[in-house]
C-alpha cells in the first residue's frame, strides 16, 4: 500500500473561492460562457435560499465539522444500513430502535429510499416521485424531522440517497414530458429507433433479466426515452441546466430536513457520451463537483457518498483529483474488496484481496471508504473482471457458481442475479448468513467461523465498516416461496429484522447473541486498536501461503484464513507464535502450530 498522500487542499475556501470553482465547472460541462454564468447565479440564488432556511442547529453543527474536517474519518464511524419500513415499520418506529443502533456502536445509519415512491413496482424506492415528500406509509414530514432530530441527539449521522440519475416516470418532470411540456421533454435524453440500437452494444446491461436494454418506448413521444435501470426509472438529462439546479435544490432542501450524509445512488452514469459505455464521465465527475461544491457552501458539515459500483482503477475521480482534489465526493463504496472477499472464501484463495489491497490508490486525510460485505444489492461480480488475470477468470465464474447453489460441495444457500444463462456471471443475493451456510444449530462451529472471519476483515480495512439490516443477528433471507411478489432476486435479502431473533440475542447460546455479540465487540476493538485513520495506513504482510491474508494495522497484526483447512503457522509470523489475540482475550497464548480453518485473529505484542 504507498504511503504517499497526494497534495491536498482543504475544500474550506470562501465562499468566493466556491462561486468560482462552480463557475468554471459549468463552463465546462455546458461549454457556454453564457449558459454557465446563467446556471451559476441560478446555484447562487437556490444556495443563499436553503442557507437562509437552514436551521441555528445544523448551523452550528456545520461550523463544528468545518474546524475538524477529519471528523468522519479514521475509526470514528461505523455505519449501518437498513430499509425504513423493514427495521422500523415507520420513521416513528426506526426512532425506538435507535437504542439498538447505539448498542452496536453505529453512528451512522444509511435509511434506504423513504421519499415518495412510485406507486406499484419502484425498485424498493429507487424510482423516485417526489424528492421532498416523505413515502406517506412511512410517516410524515413532522416524523422524518423528529427522527433526523433523535438521530442527531444520538450522535448518529443520518445517511439518505440521492437517487440523482433517473427519477420515477410518475414524478412530475417525467407526466409533463410524456404530455409534451417543452421544458420537461428536455429534462430527458430520448432516441429514435434506430439510434437507440446503434447505442445498445455499448451499454452495460444492469438487469439483463428483469429490464434488458437501456431504453423505454414512450408512445406520446413518439420515440424512446433512456432508461438504464427499470424502464419505468427515466435517466434525467444533465446537459440542461434545469436538471442539475433542480437536483442541487433536491439535495440542500433533504440537507436542511437533518440529512448529513448522501450516496449519490448510480453516481457513475450521469453524463451520457455516444461511442462510450455512458459511466465514468469526466463531465460526470464536473458534475458531481458542482453538488460538492454546493453543499459546501450551503451546508459545509454534510458529506458526500459516491455509490459508484465501477472497478478501483476507476475510483480515485470520485474524490476528486488535481485541480479538484478534494472537492468532489468524501466516501465512496469499496465494492471490490467486497467482492473479492466472496470469491476468495469460494475458491480458498486471498491472494486478489491482497492484489485489490496492495492496489489501492492513496488515500487523503478527509476521504475514506465504506468496507462492507453486503449491502441491499447483490454481490455484483462485474467490478473484478478488469482485475483477473491467469485462471482467475475461471474462479470467478466458480464463485459466482458456489453461492448460487450450482456447487454441490458448496456451504452457500444464495441465489444468482439476473444471470442470462448458467455460466454467465453477473450478481449473487442472499444474507451473509446464508451465504456462509451458518447454520441454525450451535454445533455448526465452521459457519461461525466464517461469519467472525467476513465481519472481522470488514472491521480490519481501515474504512467505514458497514452492516447490513440483520447481519448483526445472523438473520436468514427471505423464504424463496414468496419469489412471485419480488421485484427481483434481491428481494431474497430484504427481510424484516426479525423480532424473534432480537429477542434470542438476549439468550446466551443462541445464534443470535453469538453474532450481536460478535459485532459489539469488533466495535469496541476497532475504536480502540484499529487507529489507522485509512488504507493508505495499512500495510500488507506476505504470508507466502495463497490461504492467508495478514494485514498490519498499527499495533495490531491482522491474519485470516480463507480456507477450510488449518494452515501451518506462516513463517513471516513467527515473531507472533505468542501473541495475544484480542478476539480470544479470555485464551492464553501458546504456541501456535497452524491458523485454524477460516480462523481470524488480532495479533498484539505483549
Ligand atoms: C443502485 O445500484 C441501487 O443501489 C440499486 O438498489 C438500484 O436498483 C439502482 O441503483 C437504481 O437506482 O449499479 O451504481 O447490480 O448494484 O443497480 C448503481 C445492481 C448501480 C445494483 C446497481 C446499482
Amino acid at each position: 500500500m504507498t504511503s504517499q498522500h497526494p497534495s491536498f487542499t482543504a475544500p474550506q475556501g470562501t465562499h468566493a473561492d466556491l462561486a468560482a470553482f462552480l463557475l468554471q465547472r459549468l463552463a465546462m460541462i455546458y461549454k457556454d460562457t453564457e449558459v454557465a454564468a446563467h446556471t451559476a447565479r441560478r446555484l447562487e440564488q437556490v444556495i443563499a435560499n436553503r442557507h437562509e432556511q437552514r436551521s441555528t442547529a445544523l448551523k452550528a453543527l456545520d461550523a463544528k465539522r468545518l474546524n475538524n474536517p477529519q471528523w468522519f474519518t479514521g475509526n470514528h464511524f461505523m455505519a449501518y444500513s437498513t430499509y425504513v419500513d423493514k427495521f422500523g415499520g415507520t420513521f416513528k418506529g426506526v426512532q425506538q430502535r435507535i437504542a439498538h443502533l447505539q448498542s452496536l456502536g453505529v453512528n451512522y445509519v444509511h435509511l434506504l429510499p423513504f421519499l415518495k415512491m412510485r406507486p406499484g413496482q419502484n425498485d424498493g424506492g429507487f424510482a423516485v416521485e417526489h424528492f421532498t415528500e416523505m413515502e406517506p406509509r412511512l410517516g410524515t414530514t413532522e416524523d422524518f424531522q423528529a427522527l433526523s432530530v433523535a438521530l442527531r441527539e444520538a450522535g448518529i449521522s443520518l445517511c439518505a440517497d440521492l437517487v440523482l440519475n433517473h427519477v420515477a416516470d410518475t414524478h412530475d418532470w417525467a407526466l409533463r414530458a410524456r404530455s409534451g411540456d417543452p421544458s420537461c421533454v428536455a429534462m430527458f435524453h430520448w432516441r429514435s429507433a434506430e439510434a437507440k440500437d446503434a447505442l445498445e452494444p455499448l451499454l452495460p446491461q444492469i438487469f439483463p433479466q428483469t429490464a434488458p436494454g437501456n431504453f423505454v418506448w414512450v408512445e406520446e413521444q413518439g420515440r424512446y426515452v433512456w432508461s438504464t435501470f427499470y424502464t419505468y426509472q427515466w435517466d434525467l438529462n444533465y446537459s440542461n441546466p434545469d436538471v442539475l439546479v433542480g437536483m442541487i435544490d433536491n439535495m440542500l432542501a433533504l440537507a436542511n430536513m437533518g440529512v448529513e450524509v448522501f450516496r449519490l445512488d448510480s453516481a457513475a452514469f450521469l453524463w451520457k457520451k455516444e461511442g462510450t459505455n455512458c459511466m465514468n464521465q469526466p463531465e460526470c465527475h464536473w458534475i458531481l463537483q458542482c453538488f460538492r461544491a454546493a453543499a459546501q457552501w450551503c451546508a459545509p458539515g454534510v458529506l458526500l457518498k459516491a455509490e459508484a459500483i465501477v472497478p478501483t482503477r476507476e475510483l480515485p475521480p470520485y474524490f476528486g483529483l488535481d485541480d479538484a482534489a478534494g472537492k468532489e465526493c468524501h466516501l465512496a463504496y469499496q465494492s471490490s474488496l467486497m467482492a473479492a472477499a466472496w470469491y476468495s472464501l469460494a475458491n480458498s484463495d486471498a491472494s486478489l484481496v491482497q492484489r485489490i489491497l496492495g492496489e489501492l490508490p492513496a488515500m487523503t486525510d478527509t476521504t475514506t471508504w465504506i468496507s462492507y460485505i453486503r449491502c441491499h444489492d447483490d454481490i455484483g461480480w462485474n467490478v473484478l473482471k478488469p482485475e483477473l488475470t491467469g485462471n482467475e477468470p475461471e474462479q470467478l465464474k466458480y464463485a459466482s457458481a458456489f453461492f448460487s447453489g450450482q456447487v454441490p460441495e458448496s456451504f452457500a444457500k444464495g441465489i444468482s442475479f439476473q444471470a442470462t444463462h448458467p455460466d454467465a456471471v453477473h450478481g449473487t443475493n442472499g444474507m451473509t448468513a446464508d451465504l456462509l451456510g451458518w447454520a441454525e444449530h450451535r454445533q455448526d462451529e465452521l459457519g461461525w467461523a466464517r461469519y467472525q472471519l467476513m465481519t472481522a476483515f470488514m472491521f480490519s480495512l481501515g474504512g467505514i465498516p458497514m452492516v447490513y439490516m440483520g447481519d448483526e443477528l445472523a438473520q436468514h433471507g427471505q423464504d424463496i416461496a414468496l419469489q412471485a411478489t419480488w421485484t427481483d432476486t434481491r428481494d431474497i435479502h430484504r427481510p424484516p429484522l426479525d423480532d424473534s431473533a432480537m429477542l434470542a440475542a438476549g439468550v446466551p447460546g443462541s445464534r443470535a447473541h453469538s453474532a450481536l455479540n460478535w459485532i459489539k465487540t469488533l466495535r469496541q476493538l476497532h475504536m480502540n486498536w484499529l487507529t489507522a485513520t485509512n488504507t493508505s495506513h495499512l500495510r500488507l504482510v506476505d504470508t507466502h501461503d495463497p490461504r492467508l491474508l495478514s494485514i498490519q494495522h498499527g499495533a495490531v497484526t491482522c491474519v485470516f484464513n480463507f480456507s477450510g483447512q488449518a494452515v501451518p503457522w506462516p513463517a513471516a509470523l513467527n515473531g507472533h507464535r505468542t501473541a495475544h489475540d484480542l478476539l480470544m482475550p479470555n485464551e492464553t497464548p501458546a504456541e501456535r502450530a497452524a491458523v485454524q480453518p477460516y480462523q481470524a485473529l488480532y495479533l498484539v505484542l505483549a
